[in-house]
């Protein structure tokens, strides 16, 4: 049996036994689906600008079309991309499970669409944006706009994501700090565990005693339970966990 076999069978074990499972999911979770990490090199234009630049509040006051251009090219790439297996994955582990969390980094929308619900977004959501005049929310607003108005007052929208230097939505962090204080397993997956606050939950979980996978392209398997770690693709090794799941049901 392949270290990567015995790590799964041993989280599925976990898994089966579990209580309350709470997932965090970064950017690598919608590689598979095409859309870039929000640290691989940015492409075309957006090669000669930082990322934590153009997604920040000064960033924004210096150049709002060009955040905006930002914004609207990735809100567009993550229409036109599928949920992958990786997403899937955790939609048939939450039926699987008493009670499943899943909070995310990412603001492209694909766990929702693969029909994962009450997804906690510690970081907002391309699909919406905010007045900048009065904070409220709308889910449309002309595309074709490269610096769009607030459709009730005419003052400028900005998306409604959370910048660098900004403080996260209040409810969303409660429910994930709550969430990751409560559950005995929590799975990191897909990101580089840079970001705060996002960063400390899974050290959070491992300090209540929680069973812990850390599962990204840049970490090696190994086991030392109870925190594993498995070097792989999101996409083909959350299902093979999930299925390893089912057989335990069955
Ligand atoms: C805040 C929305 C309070 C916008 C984003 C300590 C405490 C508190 C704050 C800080 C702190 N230290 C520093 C800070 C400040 C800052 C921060 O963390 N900076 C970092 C850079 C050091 N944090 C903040 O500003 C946060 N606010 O804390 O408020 C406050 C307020 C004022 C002053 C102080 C404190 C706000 C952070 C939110 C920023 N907004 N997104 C947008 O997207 O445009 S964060 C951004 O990074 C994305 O949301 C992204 O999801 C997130 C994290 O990145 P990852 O998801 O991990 O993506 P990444 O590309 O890095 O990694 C992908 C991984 O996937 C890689 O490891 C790769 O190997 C792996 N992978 C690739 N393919 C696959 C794969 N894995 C598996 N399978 C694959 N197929």
């Amino acid at each position: 049996m392949s270290d990567l076999d015995e790590v799964i069978t041993a989280l599925a074990h976990h898994l089966h036994a579990a209580q309350h499972v709470t997932v965090l999911t970064g950017a690598g979770i919608s590689a598979e689906s095409g859309i870039p990490t929000f640290r691989d090199a940015q492409t075309g234009l957006w090669s000669q600008f930082d990322p934590e630049e153009l997604a920040s509040p000064a960033g924004f006051a210096r150049n709002p079309g060009l955040v905006w251009r930002w914004y609207a090219e990735r809100r567009i790439k993550a229409c036109a991309a599928q949920p992958n297996p990786a997403h899937y994955a955790l939609v048939d582990l939450a039926k699987m499970v008493p009670k499943l969390t899943l909070i995310t980094q990412n603001i492209d929308g694909l766990h929702q669409r693969a029909g994962s619900q009450d997804v906690i977004e510690l970081h907002g959501s391309l699909h919406r944006a905010r007045c900048m005049a009065d904070g409220t929310v709308h889910t449309t607003w002309d595309y074709d706009e490269e610096l769009p108005q607030c459709p009730d007052c005419g003052a400028l929208l900005r998306p409604d994501v959370v910048w660098f230097g900004e403080y996260l939505p209040v409810a969303a962090l409660e429910a994930a700090y709550t969430a990751t204080l409560d559950c005995d397993v929590f799975f990191s997956i897909g990101t580089s565990g840079v970001v705060e606050p996002a960063a400390s939950l899974p050290r959070i979980a491992l300090s209540r005693g929680a069973t812990v996978l850390i599962l990204n392209l840049e970490q090696t398997t190994a086991a030392r339970p109870p925190l594993f770690t498995i070097h792989g693709k999101a996409g083909e090794v959350l299902p093979r966990l999930v299925s390893t799941v089912r057989r335990l049901r069955a």
